[in-house]
């Protein structure tokens, strides 16, 4: 029984794809034959994309919305489902991150950050859902983080919807897995991301990073990829209501 870790004849929708972490995932989806909806909010940055993954002979189209406007993402699925059917995978990836000290820490930011990092996920997942259980088949990959397992201090909002994250991903895995749709999540670690470049810009975080993790680095995001594309393949299909965590070690270290 050979392992099918191929997406050939799958449509893949991946938000926050322009770049970083949905990047990266969207480029190994698009090399294991997946058609890949580029999205972001900005249609430009799809576009590049696009043109980047129709270059190298993959399947590819932009699909701008932004993942915490209801009415407007709602119109983009309707278009893609015009013109390309329902996604098979859906990806959420895009997420947003506020930092500051707790007596600092404003009501509108985190609102902020919980509407994209765990609402958009839920309502995205619930318009997607109906399509992959209409198929018998489906994928939900909730890009999550070591923060739904672990905290720091002055990121409260991200550390909250993380964990909320998770949570959503077994609530859904639980309720859909009878209809054929899997929902696991990922929980990288400290990924070299737009994200985090004034993170590792600072000396001393950069070296608490690099000291603990046992291989002693940042993650790339290419790395993160391969395990998005095991989710989504029929090599996972009994995988479902999992977390998988991807940093180096760090959170099995002392
Ligand atoms: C931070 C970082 C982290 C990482 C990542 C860890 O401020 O602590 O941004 O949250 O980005 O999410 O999984």
């Amino acid at each position: 029984m050979s392992m099918d870790f191929r997406l050939d004849g799958r449509l893949a929708l991946v938000t926050g794809s322009s770049r970083g972490l949905g990047w990266a995932i969207a480029e190994a989806m698009a090399a294991q034959g997946a058609r890949v909806a580029v999205n972001s909010r900005n249609a430009e940055d799809c576009a590049a994309k696009v043109e980047v993954l129709s270059a190298a002979g993959h399947q590819a189209l932009a699909l701008p919305f932004d993942a915490t406007e209801t009415e407007n993402f709602q119109a983009a699925l309707a278009q893609l489902a015009e013109a390309h059917g329902t996604p098979d995978i859906l990806v959420n990836n895009a997420g947003a991150i506020h930092r500051a000290p707790l007596a600092e820490f404003g009501e509108a930011e985190w609102r902020r950050v919980i509407d994209i990092n765990l609402t958009a996920c839920f309502l995205l997942s619930r318009q997607v859902a109906a399509g992959m259980v209409e198929k018998g088949w489906g994928r939900i990959i909730n890009i999550a983080s070591i923060m739904a397992q672990v905290g720091r201090p002055t990121i409260p909002a991200y550390v909250s919807s993380k964990h909320g994250l998770v949570g959503l991903t077994k609530a859904l895995a639980v309720e859909l897995g009878p209809h054929g749709v899997t929902v696991n999540a990922l929980n990288p670690g400290f990924f070299g991301t737009e994200l985090n470049l004034n993170l590792m810009a600072d000396p001393e975080f950069d070296a608490m990073i690099r000291g603990r993790t046992p291989l002693g680095r940042w993650g790339e995001p290419h790395e993160l990829a391969g395990a998005a594309v095991f989710l989504a393949s029929d090599a996972a299909a009994y995988v479902n209501g999992a977390a998988l965590t991807v940093d180096g070690g760090m959170t099995a270290a002392m």
